[in-house]
């Protein structure tokens, strides 16, 4: 290699990094990644797609390295003569075809248990239905006879209509928050099945490390446990394409802690009556938000 060549390769590498610079300084790295999430279920599975990263990286090094050092090594310019007598091997059939099944093997077990964990609805102490609607999410807590819609925010909703005069980016959480949140306890393996009445949508939580269909005439099972002292509020978004609204419907979970729960779900069932009475107003208040976006150039109805 020439003086030359070295300094052209040089300042390659220092171009790449230059032109890396900004990106470390303004994106966070660690948002590329896949979540570490709240539940034991989000952990596994994050763990478990880091073992498989590691195992790919170890791979493609072996495999980059062993390409790259044939190049180099084997260059014409050394000499090299390419052997056009062997063109078959079975030993090197067998290697390269036994090596990747053991990988595989061993890459199938940790992901087999972790497939088994998630399907595991046993023992679940709160069961909660959600339907998909185009576009909102109803919560149905099964035995408790408390249900409610959960609809964009008023304050997103307002700012996306065309022309609204509402920079979004001045709306917390835009297009991320709802009205009325599910509300689950700390602590506490939480069932939920769903469905959908009109289409197919899917309920999606990063942040639990779940997502799964809600498909019509079919009950999907999932199931999570958020991590005692990990309160808060959780969001994720419908993750099935649903229709005009698809990205209208956002998920939103609180998570309080047990005591909370049970003060929350009572004061639920406390005012059913009255609720049964406000129920429809909240009912009225969808088809206008459906019909309402300015987008839509024909008349809804
Ligand atoms: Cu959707």
């Amino acid at each position: 290699m020439t003086f030359h060549n070295r300094k052209t390769f040089c300042s390659l590498i220092a171009l790449t990094l230059a032109a890396l610079a900004p990106l470390t300084a303004q994106a966070e790295w660690g948002n590329l990644n896949m979540r570490v999430g709240v539940t034991p279920l989000s952990r596994e599975i994050y763990d478990l797609h880091m073992t498989i990263f590691w195992w790919c990286v170890g791979i493609g090094v072996v495999v980059f390295g062993w390409m790259i050092w044939s190049l180099v090594a084997f260059r014409k310019s050394k000499g090299a003569k390419p052997d056009t007598t062997m063109i078959h091997s079975t030993k090197a059939e067998i290697i390269w075809t036994v090596i990747p099944v053991v990988i595989l093997v061993l890459m199938a077990i940790p992901a087999a248990r972790t497939l088994i964990a998630i399907e595991d609805t046993r023992n679940t102490e709160i069961s909660i239905k959600a339907t998909g609607h185009q576009w909102k999410w109803q919560y149905e807590y099964l035995g408790e006879d408390v249900r409610f819609y959960s609809t964009l925010a008023r304050s997103s909703d307002e700012a996306r209509q065309l022309q609204s005069g509402v920079d979004p980016k001045s709306v917390p959480e835009y297009l991320l928050d709802v009205d009325n949140p599910l509300v689950v306890p700390e602590d506490t393996k939480v069932r939920m099945l769903l469905t959908a009445q009109d289409v197919i949508h899917a309920w999606w939580v990063p942040d639990f490390g779940l997502k799964k269909d809600a498909i019509p005439g079919n009950i999907n099972e999932l199931w999570f446990k958020v991590d005692k002292g990990k309160t808060g509020i959780y969001r994720g978004q419908c993750a099935e394409l649903c229709g005009r609204d698809h990205g209208f419907m956002p998920v939103v979970v609180k998570v309080v802690t047990k005591a909370e729960y049970a003060a929350w779900l009572a004061a639920q069932k406390a005012p059913a009556q009255s609720a049964d009475a406000a129920e429809p107003a909240v009912d009225t208040a969808m088809p206008a938000t459906a019909a309402s976006p300015a987008a839509d150039p024909a008349p809804a109805g």
